[in-house]
């Protein structure tokens, strides 16, 4: 018979609205982005907050908040579980934030029932999980999994600043980021509790989500080059417009969508951006997404012959500046079976469905078996202040994590 866990929703609320306060003041919804202000000062109140439920936290160089609630075994491989607390320009309040408050939830539920695991527990509030202005992703996890490099750290954004520049300025020590790799076999599990960010288990009625795949995801800088002439002037036919030659590209992302994959245009530049000129220069950022990286291959050589034709028709020049993949991860079979049983034990039906949504469980999965479990987001919405998981849905899903992490702890032990 299971043991009884139950989770608080009010606590698990009051510390993501507590959180939530931690935003950057003149920006829309919650917008705490990587190395910015708010985000460095969530560093010291994640900590806090584990410290207060008895874990042992420090903040580590990739700016990573590391909580461990120490096992009776320590010297098994670990269990870890988290998320991230950094958000998107304009985002919500649960994105990462509800698998980081649940994890924490889930060492007080488990002192609370009297129960001790074998093995260490690990939660980790990862670093930089969002896409951000040097062009990488999940920054935290990538190091953590010992995949964080050079090459990365000598990214720079728009304004010419090194990543590792701006890491260490923002407190956090760029070479020995590079260090932070766990050993393969060191971490037992990885499970990451995450909103669904998608309409499905709201749609279904349904409580809690298991996650087979995590998509693959392709980001690409188009910079489109032609000329500037006077806009009263200069007629259609002898004009370079760096603009129009964009538009069909931002149409052909669109309609490249299909049951395999999408594609969005998230971003557009124009310079000189005034009304009377002809633009003499445009810039897209593109993104593409599917479980399959034959899908991404194909869509992505597209993309570049759409970028050709349309380049070679207005006269200017197109340049593609592909970022690293981010490839397709399939959940660890006994993991997920795990997860699916917690969440039976706890009188729900899980939901096995993919993940349109890259994550940090992407990147430890080159370090250990992981899962992942969903929770519904309200209308399905998400990277948007409209934003909602109700406490309640986050309460079951906090209690069959615990239950998992019990399970894969192998047996728990009465504290
Ligand atoms: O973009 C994503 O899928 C994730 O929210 N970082
Ligand atoms: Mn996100
Ligand atoms: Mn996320």
């Amino acid at each position: 018979m299971p043991v009884p866990l139950q989770a608080s929703p009010a606590r698990l609320w009051t510390d993501i609205d507590a959180l939530s306060a931690l935003r950057e003041p003149v920006a829309p919804g919650w917008t705490r982005p990587f190395l910015s202000p708010s985000f460095v000062r969530s560093r010291g109140w994640v900590a806090e907050r584990m410290r207060a439920a008895g874990l042992e936290a420090s903040v580590d160089a990739a700016l990573n908040v590391i909580g461990v609630w120490p096992g009776m075994s320590p010297r098994r491989p670990a269990l870890m579980t988290g998320s991230h607390t950094d958000t998107v320009e304009g985002g919500g309040r649960f994105d990462g934030v509800a698998g980081v408050v649940a994890a924490i939830e889930v060492v007080r539920l488990l002192q609370e029932a009297g129960l001790a695991l074998e093995r260490d527990l690990v939660v980790v509030d990862f670093a930089g999980e969002e896409p951000n202005a040097f062009g990488l992703s999940c920054v935290g996890s990538r190091a953590l999994s010992g995949q964080l490099e050079e090459r990365h750290l000598a990214l720079r954004d728009p304004e010419g600043t090194r990543l590792d520049d701006a890491l260490a300025a923002a407190g956090g020590d760029p070479a020995a980021a590079t260090r932070l790799g766990w050993q393969p076999g060191s971490i037992a599990a990885f499970v990451e509790l995450h909103i669904e960010q998608g309409p499905i288990l709201e749609a279904e009625g349904l409580d809690l989500g298991v996650v087979d795949s995590i998509v693959g995801i392709d980001r690409c800088a188009v910079e489109l080059r032609g000329r500037p002439d006077h806009a009263g002037t200069t007629p259609t036919r002898l004009r370079r417009d760096a603009l129009c030659a964009a538009a069909p590209l931002i149409t052909w992302v669109e309609s490249a969508a299909d049951a395999h994959g999408l594609g969005t245009v998230g971003a557009i530049t124009v310079e000189p951006g005034s009304l009377n000129v002809v633009p003499a220069a445009a810039r897209l950022g593109i993104e593409l997404r599917s479980a399959e990286e034959g899908w991404l291959d194909r869509t992505r050589a597209g993309l570049e012959a759409c970028a050709r034709e349309a380049a070679e028709r207005r006269g200017v020049d197109a340049v593609l500046s592909w970022q690293e993949r981010e490839p397709p991860v399939h959940c660890d079979d006994d993991v997920r079976e795990a997860i699916a049983q917690a969440v039976r034990d706890g009188g729900l039906t899980p939901r096995r469905m993919a993940s349109g949504a890259g994550h940090d469980a992407a990147m430890i999965a080159a370090v250990a078996p992981i899962g992942m479990l969903f929770v519904p987001s309200a209308e399905g919405r998400s990277h948007a202040p409209q934003e909602w998981t109700d406490p309640e849905h986050l309460a079951r899903g906090t209690e069959a994590l615990a239950r998992t992490l019990l399970a894969l702890d192998g047996g728990s032990t009465a504290a």
